[in-house]
C-alpha cells in the first residue's frame, strides 16, 4: 500500500494551517463552552501549562495552589507526551505505519465539514461540525486507550458525552445499535485507494453502551483542535474498549434496529469482536493481551478488566458470556 504523499512544499504552511485551526477552536471553545467546569478546564489547558503543573500562586495565604481538579471520569495516571500521541498512530486511511498518519494526514480538509445523524431518531440531523459542537460544554478527560495490539497511552480528551447528542436527536423505540462511518474520500485519504480495509471504516456500539457517561465524542486533546491524525473534527472515545472502536473523523451516525458491522470483525471475525472489550483473560489469537507496553515506559504492566473501567462498565454485560462475546 502507501502511494505516499509529496511532502508539503514548506514548513510555513504546517504552521500556518496550525495556526489557523488553533484560532478556529479557541474561538469556538470560548464562545460555545457552557459550564463552569468546562471553561475553566478549557481554558487552563489552552493557556499551554500541561494539566496539575499550574504554577499559579495561591489567591490569599493558606489557600491550596490551583490546579485542575481532577474530574470523576479522570485517571491520575501521568499522560502520554503530546509528541507520542500524535505521531504514534493507527489510522490505515493515511498508511499503515505508526508514523503514517502524522506525515500524510495534513491533507484531510477537517472543515468544512458536515456530520448526518439518522435512522431510529424522531430529530434526524444534518449539521455542521462546528454547530454540532457549540451544542454542548466541553470537557477535558483524562482516559487510559488500550490498543488491541498490546500498547497504551494516556491521553487528555476534550469532547462531550455521546449521551447528550444521542438524546438530542430522539432516539425511537426501535433504535437497539449506534452505527459510526468515517468519511470516505480517496484523494484526501490515499489508504482508501488500496484495500487493506473495506472502505469506509465503520464502528458500531449497542445503544446502553452509546449512553454510558464515559462514551464521549472528543474535537481536541491537550486542550487543543484534534490533530488530523488523531480523526478531526470528530472521532469516537470508548475507554473500556480496545482503540479500534475509537473511529476517526466521522461523517455519520445512525441509530439501528440491528447489530451494524464494524469494520475489523469484518475483516477478521475469528480475531476481532463486535465488543472488543479490554480483557487480559482473552488473549488475541496471535498474541496475549494481559500485559501492554504503556507508550513511553520501559516495562510492560498488567491490562486491566475493562482497561479499568470495569466498576463503571462491567454490569452492562452481566449476563453475557465475555470469551463467546469478544
Ligand atoms: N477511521 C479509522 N479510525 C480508527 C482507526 C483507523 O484505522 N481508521 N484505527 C483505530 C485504532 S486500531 C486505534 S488504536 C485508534 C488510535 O487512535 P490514536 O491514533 O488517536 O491514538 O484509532 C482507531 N480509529
Ligand atoms: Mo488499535
Amino acid at each position: 500500500m502507501r502511494k505516499k504523499v509529496p511532502e508539503p512544499p514548506s514548513s510555513e504552511i504546517t504552521s500556518e494551517s496550525l495556526y489557523l485551526r488553533r484560532r478556529e477552536f479557541l474561538k469556538s471553545a470560548v464562545l460555545f463552552t457552557g459550564t463552569a467546569t468546562g471553561v475553566g478546564g478549557g481554558l487552563q489547558l489552552l493557556s499551554g501549562r500541561p494539566s496539575g503543573t499550574d504554577g499559579g500562586l495561591p489567591s490569599a495565604p493558606g489557600d491550596a495552589p490551583k490546579k485542575k481538579p481532577r474530574g470523576p471520569y479522570d485517571t491520575d495516571e501521568a499522560p502520554t507526551s503530546y509528541d507520542d500521541a500524535t505521531t504514534y498512530n493507527n489510522f490505515y486511511e493515511f498508511g499503515l505505519d505508526k508514523g503514517d498518519p502524522a506525515e500524510n494526514a495534513h491533507v484531510l480538509k477537517p472543515r468544512p465539514w458536515t456530520v448526518v445523524i439518522d435512522g431510529e431518531v424522531n430529530k434526524p440531523q444534518t449539521v455542521d461540525i462546528d454547530t454540532l459542537q457549540s451544542w454542548f460544554p466541553l470537557e477535558d478527560r483524562v482516559y487510559r486507550m488500550r490498543c488491541v495490539e498490546a500498547w497504551s497511552m494516556v491521553i487528555p480528551w476534550m469532547g462531550f458525552p455521546l449521551a447528550g447528542l444521542l438524546r438530542r436527536v430522539e432516539p425511537t423505540g426501535k433504535a437497539k445499535y449506534v452505527a459510526f462511518t468515517t468519511l470516505k474520500d480517496p484523494k484526501q485519504m490515499p489508504g482508501q485507494r488500496t484495500s487493506v480495509l473495506e472502505w469506509p471504516y465503520v464502528e458500531g456500539l449497542r445503544l446502553d453502551e452509546a449512553l454510558n457517561p464515559l462514551t464521549m465524542l472528543a474535537v481536541g486533546l491537550y486542550g487543543r483542535v484534534l490533530p488530523n491524525q488523531n480523526g478531526a473534527p470528530l472521532r469516537l472515545v470508548v475507554p473500556w474498549k480496545y482503540g479500534f472502536k475509537g473511529i476517526k473523523s466521522i461523517v455519520r451516525i445512525t441509530l439501528t434496529e440491528q447489530q451494524p458491522p464494524t469494520t475489523w470483525s469484518r475483516s477478521n471475525p475469528r480475531e476481532y469482536g463486535f465488543f472488543a472489550n479490554v480483557n487480559p483473560e482473552v488473549d488475541h489469537p496471535r498474541w496475549s493481551q494481559a500485559t501492554e507496553r504503556r507508550i513511553g515506559e520501559l516495562r510492560r504492566r498488567p491490562t486491566l478488566p475493562f482497561n479499568g473501567y470495569a466498576e463503571q462498565v462491567a454490569s452492562l454485560y452481566s449476563g453475557l458470556d465475555l470469551r463467546r462475546n469478544f
